[in-house]
C-alpha cells in the first residue's frame, strides 16, 4: 500500500474545521430526555499490522480526530493496539471522516448505518428478558441497580453468617457505596481477602453481571459446605457497582455512559472517568483535563467520592488484600501493573504466571481465548487506574483488570445471553489465579 505522507500541521487544520452541528459533548435528545443516537454511524478501523508506516500514519490520523473530541467519540477509550478501533461519528460528518479515512489510505468498514437501531434493539430483548422475572435476580439479562443491591440485602438475610453488606461510602447522587462480605468461616476478620470490582465503567454491564455471577457461585459453594480452599481459606469482598450512579444513568437516560454524574464546576458536561481518578500518577499518560471527554481525570486526585471512599476502605484492609481484580469490558484481556506507561514490575514473573493460569483455566471452558499483558504493550498507557493504584499504594502485590468479552463485535451491547457463559469461564480464571495466588504465598 503506499505509504501517504503525514502533513500534520495542514492535517489539524482539516480536522479543526470539521465539526458536528451537534456535538457529542451536547448530544441529541429523545422526547424522555434520553441521549439519542440516531444517525450515528460506527466505523471499524482496522489496524493494520505493527511496525507499518501505514499504522503510525493511522494512528496519528486517529490520535487528532481523537482529540479534535468534538468531532466523534470512540466506542473505545481511543486508538487501540490490538484488532480494529471503533469511531462513531455524528450524521453530518459521515462523509468528511469517510473521505479523509480513504484518503489516507486507511481502511475501514461500516459497521452500523444508526447506531441508536442497535442499541433499541439491545434494550427491547433485555427488557424482554427482565418483564419475565419482576424485579427477582437472575443472570438471563442485565439487572437494574435496585435489583442488584435487593439481592445483595437478601442474600445477607438468607445467610447472615455467610454473607454480611457494608456502606463504606456514598456516590455524587447520593447512592450507598456497598460491598459484599462473602465468608464461609463467619466474617471473623481473619482470613486473606480476595476483591473483586465491577461497574466502574458505568457502560461495561457485563462486569457487573459477571461480579454478580462469581458471588453468587461463591455463596452457592459456602451454603452448601464446600470444603475446597477457594470457599473455606479466604474471604471475598465484593463491589458489584463501583459507580452506581453511573449504572443507573446507563440505563435510564444514556446508554454509552462511561463516567461518574458528578458535577463539574466551570463545565457544561458531568462526570469523571473512574479509571483515571485514583491516586497514584494521577493525570500523566491517557488521560484529558477535559471535562467533557470519556477519559477526563477529574479536577484533582481521588475527586470523585466514589474513588476516594473506595481507596480509603481499601486501605482499612489492605494488609489482608492478597488478589485484587478490577472488571471491565471489553477485549478479553488479561492486564497487569502497571497501566500507568511502560515500566516493567521487578516482580512481572509471579504475576504473568498466575495470569496465564487463569487465562488457561478460562479459555477451557468455553474456548474463549484471552490476551495477557500491561495495557502499555496491548492497548494504550492509562494512568489513574483502580488497579495501579491498589499495587502503588495498598501494596497489593497481585492486582489485575479483566476486559471481559467480546473482541469487538456488539462491545457494551453484548447480547444478555452471554452473561452466563462469560459467567461461567470468569469463575473459572479467577478460581485458578486465587489458587495461583495463594500456592504463591504458601511458597513465599
Ligand atoms: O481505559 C480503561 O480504563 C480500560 N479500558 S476500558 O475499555 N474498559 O475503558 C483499561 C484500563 C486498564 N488498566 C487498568 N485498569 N489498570
Ligand atoms: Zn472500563
Amino acid at each position: 500500500m503506499g505509504v501517504v505522507p503525514m502533513p500534520s500541521s495542514q492535517f489539524a487544520l482539516t480536522v479543526n474545521t470539521l465539526s458536528c452541528l451537534m456535538s457529542m459533548t451536547s448530544p441529541k435528545f429523545d422526547n424522555n430526555g434520553r441521549t439519542n443516537y440516531d444517525g450515528f454511524q460506527v466505523l471499524s478501523i482496522s489496524n493494520g499490522s505493527p511496525q507499518s508506516d501505514v499504522l503510525s500514519i493511522q494512528t496519528n490520523v486517529l490520535q487528532q480526530l481523537y482529540s479534535s473530541n468534538k468531532l466523534f467519540n470512540f466506542m473505545g477509550e481511543g486508538p487501540n493496539r490490538i484488532g480494529a478501533t471503533d469511531v462513531m461519528i455524528c450524521p453530518e460528518q459521515a462523509d468528511n471522516v469517510k473521505s479523509l479515512l480513504s484518503t489516507y489510505d486507511i481502511p475501514f468498514t461500516v459497521k452500523s448505518a444508526n447506531f441508536q437501531q442497535n442499541i433499541d434493539s439491545h434494550e427491547e430483548e433485555n427488557n424482554r428478558i427482565l418483564a419475565q422475572s419482576e424485579g427477582t435476580m437472575n443472570w438471563m439479562a442485565y439487572q437494574k441497580l435496585a435489583t442488584i443491591q435487593n439481592w445483595m440485602d437478601s442474600m445477607a438475610t438468607k445467610y447472615p453468617k455467610i454473607v454480611t453488606i457494608q456502606t463504606y461510602g456514598s456516590t455524587s447522587e447520593k447512592r450507598p457505596m456497598r460491598v459484599m462480605k462473602i465468608s464461609a468461616t463467619g466474617n471473623n476478620g481473619s482470613m486473606p481477602i480476595i476483591w473483586l470490582d465491577g461497574g466502574i465503567h458505568a457502560r461495561e454491564w457485563i462486569s457487573t453481571a459477571t461480579v454478580t455471577y462469581i458471588a453468587n457461585e461463591i455463596i452457592t459453594r459456602a451454603v452448601a459446605g464446600d470444603k475446597n480452599d477457594i470457599v473455606n481459606k479466604v474471604d471475598w469482598y465484593v463491589v458489584p457497582n463501583l459507580n452506581p450512579d453511573g449504572y443507573e444513568y446507563s440505563f435510564t437516560s444514556d446508554r454509552l455512559w462511561r463516567k461518574t454524574r458528578s458535577k463539574i464546576a466551570n463545565s457544561t458536561c458531568y462526570g469523571v472517568d473512574p479509571n483515571r481518578n485514583w491516586d497514584f500518577q494521577w493525570g500523566s499518560k491517557g488521560t484529558s483535563d477535559n471535562p467533557c471527554e470519556l477519559t477526563y481525570r477529574g479536577p484533582r486526585p481521588a475527586s470523585e467520592p466514589e474513588v476516594s471512599s473506595s481507596q480509603k476502605y481499601i486501605l482499612s484492609i489492605k494488609n489482608r488484600i492478597r488478589l485484587l481484580i478490577s472488571f471491565h469490558s471489553d477485549s478479553q484481556l488479561l492486564l497487569l501493573p502497571w497501566s500507568y506507561d511502560d515500566v516493567t514490575i521487578p516482580d512481572k514473573n509471579d504475576l504473568e504466571k498466575v495470569a496465564r493460569q487463569g487465562a488457561q483455566a478460562l479459555e477451557a471452558v468455553n474456548g474463549t481465548k484471552y490476551i495477557v499483558g500491561t495495557p502499555p504493550k496491548i492497548i494504550y498507557p492509562c494512568a489513574g487506574t483502580s488497579t495501579d493504584w491498589a499495587r502503588a499504594v495498598a501494596n497489593v502485590k497481585f492486582t489485575f483488570t479483566y476486559e471481559l468479552r467480546d473482541t469487538g463485535k456488539d462491545k457494551f451491547l453484548l447480547p444478555p445471553n452471554q452473561i452466563i457463559p462469560s459467567g461461567k469461564e470468569t469463575w473459572a480464571g479467577v478460581v485458578a489465579m486465587v489458587q495461583g495466588v495463594m500456592d504463591f504465598y504458601k511458597n513465599n
